[in-house]
């Protein structure tokens, strides 16, 4: 059986990470990309990251979506050692509410760029539409896979709003 190679990478700091992190991996299921996900750990697994990371580009990724939470250094690290582009994602911690995990992948020093997203859920799932669209750049039907998918996200909004007490 032939395996299609991944073309986006989720990786992760934690298992704990998971329930948000999956929201990635449902869209790009949705439109059809390949991906891969692993757990590593910026602290806790670092000679994994850096394989992963220096290993991605020849393993045919095109994008990497990052997501980590508290000191979440992850996104960074990976950032400084790929020429891929990479997207962070904050995962909503227990403590700040990912306040911290937000600002630890969106403050990068110039030249080692993250394209951060919203914290939690919200940036899990936008995430997983930005990779998509960067590889749609290159790939005309899943260009179209995703204005479909505009189109029915706009016509699933009601124009008007329904009483819920
Ligand atoms: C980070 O620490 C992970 O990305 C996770 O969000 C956070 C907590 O990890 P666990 O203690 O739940 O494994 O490295």
């Amino acid at each position: 059986m032939s395996r299609i190679r991944p073309q986006v990478g989720i990786i992760m700091g934690s298992q704990s990470d998971w329930p948000t992190m999956q929201l990635t991996a449902d869209i790009l299921t949705e439109l059809g990309v390949a991906f891969e996900t692993k757990i590593v750990s910026a602290h806790r697994t670092p000679e994994r990251l850096y394989s992963y990371a220096k290993g991605a580009k020849a393993a045919g990724l095109k994008v990497i979506v990052a997501g980590a939470g508290g000191a979440a250094h992850l996104p960074g690290m990976t950032a400084s050692m790929t020429p891929l582009p990479v997207l962070g994602v904050p995962i909503e911690s227990k403590a700040l509410k990912g306040q911290d995990s937000l600002y630890s992948i969106v403050q990068m020093p110039a030249g080692v760029p993250v394209g951060t997203l919203a914290i939690g859920e919200a940036g899990a799932k936008n995430a997983g539409l930005l990779a998509a669209q960067i590889l749609a750049l290159s790939d005309a039907a899943l260009a179209e896979r995703l204005e479909a998918w505009r189109k029915q996200h706009s016509a699933d909004v009601a124009e008007t709003p329904v009483r819920v007490s």
